[in-house]
């Protein structure tokens, strides 16, 4: 963020003198091959902090827990919309939905953001070799700019059960002679470089929502990816790298090999306790998992049954266990090659997973389940390893801390801010709120926000006066049950926070930022 943050930081790092050199003075050029670290980025599909580390006991997440055992955890982090090419394309870029325009899953940032300079297209700038496995952008909207290479991604059926694919395959062939299959089209083109601007989404014909096989990891996408990233590794070893990995579990369907089902075996899970929209919540808060209805054997409508809450709740965890033991790979190559002293790590999940919570499922909400993520850095001679902090961070803020971690000048334009402050001192005051958005159809626009005591929230049309409000008071009602924002006694309340909400994320600003 600025020059003393990162001072401050780097007076700590164990090669503080190699690091004295660098600094937004220095041709951008030359900046990456002076500068001591390198970045693995891992990016984790669907994965909230149903985490050992983020206090949840039932799930068993060794390597995560170790990573952020030697790291700092952000107990209270948010994505900026819950749903993959949004949050991404926010996170990529630094910016937030409303300047990226990516609301759905259809859209390239580089539409509205032709000139953006994504994170690690900055990095490559800086001498990095940057490199993406699997699933980094959306698919389908790689930004070959980013890389120094071709972005590679590991090609692996869905499903382990020969009787499961053979079912999509046949169904898929049926829509096909009845003439109801539609294929994924792409809508727009850039005319100079014939980058996907724009796509329409085809027919996706689902199999069960989740699945044990006993098979190896890399008979699936994610062993696959760690495989690759230990050869990249190897590869890059002598280079100052920038290496994305991204692991697509626990994305549904919940298909893990059955050793991670194992794990959960003598565990019992119960479905959430509240398993309805809060009271006096607008119905148009709801999302009505669309996404778990597609999947067979899901109802098309009303309610899972509670042996299918469970079972989907341990498919669940079962699936972050089968993906916290591939980046454990990837980790432990990394110290094994000696090169975690001079590695910079972030792990995070794009966004976070409603697990039965006020009747939802999966993201698509303004919800606290669907908008808190899982946010750990790990950085080589930080000062308080292994801490937790409840200040509030966004995934906004992911851009500038690396570059404020590598030592590179924060580029302007960026609507976060750097978390090495933080990172030094856990307790220190900071964002006065976190900022997420969802929309609806019929050109509506939730905006909400967490403060370190409420979620309020917005919903309107644009244009229009007619607004829904909801606010929760985490203080008395801890799991968000009660919206509060029609009660009387709290009309100056919902004036403060509406302003606060107005206002925006500049104004939510620690002091002196
Ligand atoms: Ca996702």
């Amino acid at each position: 963020m600025d020059g003393f943050s990162r001072r401050d930081f780097l007076r700590t790092a164990l090669m503080a003198g190699a690091y004295a050199g660098v600094s937004s003075l220095m041709p951008s050029s030359l900046a990456g091959d002076e500068s001591e670290y390198n970045v693995l980025f891992i990016a984790v599909d669907d994965l909230r902090p149903q985490l050992g580390c983020y206090g949840v006991s039932k799930a068993k997440t060794p390597n995560i827990d170790a990573l952020a055992a030697s790291g700092t955890l952000f107990n209270r982090a948010y994505c900026q919309q819950a749903v993959c090419s949004p949050t991404r394309s926010s996170l990529l870029t630094g910016r937030r939905p409303d300047t990226t325009k990516v609301y759905d899953l259809q859209t390239h940032f580089r539409i509205a953001l032709p000139d953006v300079v994504t994170l690690p297209e900055y990095f490559k700038q800086h001498g990095y070799f940057t490199q993406g496995l699997s699933k980094i952008y959306h698919p389908g909207f790689d930004d070959p700019q980013s890389w120094s290479v071709p972005h590679w991604g590991p090609t692996a059926p869905n499903y382990g059960d020969p009787e499961d694919l053979k079912a999509i395959r046949e169904e898929t062939q049926r829509l096909k002679q009845e003439g109801t299959f539609k294929e994924n089209e792409v809508v727009q083109t850039d005319p100079n470089t014939g980058l996907t601007l724009r796509t329409k989404r085809g027919t996706m014909v689902k199999g069960p929502a989740w699945e044990a096989p006993d098979v190896a990891d890399n008979v699936f996408a994610d062993g696959m990816t760690a495989d690759k990233a230990i050869e990249c590794l190897n590869e890059l070893k002598d280079k100052r790298f920038f290496l994305a990995v991204g692991f697509l579990k626990p994305h549904l369907p919940f298909v893990a090999p059955k050793k991670y089902y194992d794990l959960y075996a003598d565990t019992k899970f119960t479905p959430a306790d509240n398993p309805h929209l809060p009271t006096d919540c607008p119905e148009l808060a709801s999302a009505h998992w669309g996404e778990l209805r597609a999947y067979k054997g899901m109802p098309k409508q009303g309610d899972l049954t509670e042996q299918q809450a469970v079972e989907l709740i341990r498919g669940y965890h079962a699936a972050a266990s089968y993906t916290d033991a591939q980046i454990g790979k990837v980790v432990n190559e990394l110290d094994r090659l000696g090169l975690r002293k001079k590695t910079i790590i972030v792990l995070w999940g794009d966004h976070g997973w409603q697990l039965g919570e006020h009747g939802e499922w999966c993201k698509h909400t303004n919800f606290e389940e669907a908008t808190r993520v899982p946010l750990i850095f790990s950085a080589p001679g930080q000062k308080k390893p292994g801490t937790k902090t409840d200040d509030l961070a966004e995934f906004v803020d992911v851009y500038p801390t690396l570059c404020d971690l590598a030592g590179l000048p924060i580029p302007k334009g960026l609507e976060g801010i750097s978390l090495v402050p933080v990172m030094n001192d856990p307790k220190r005051p900071w964002k006065k709120a976190a900022f997420s958005q969802y929309p609806r159809p019929g050109n509506i626009m939730g905006y909400t926000m967490r403060t370190d005591r409420y979620r309020y929230t917005e919903w309107a049309e644009s244009g229009k006066d007619r607004v829904s409000v909801e606010l929760y008071d985490y203080k008395t009602d801890p799991k968000g049950n009660v919206s509060i924002a029609g009660k009387p006694e709290n009309k100056e309340l919902v004036a403060k926070l509406h302003k606060m909400l107005q206002d925006g994320w500049k104004s939510a600003l620690p002091e002196g930022r």
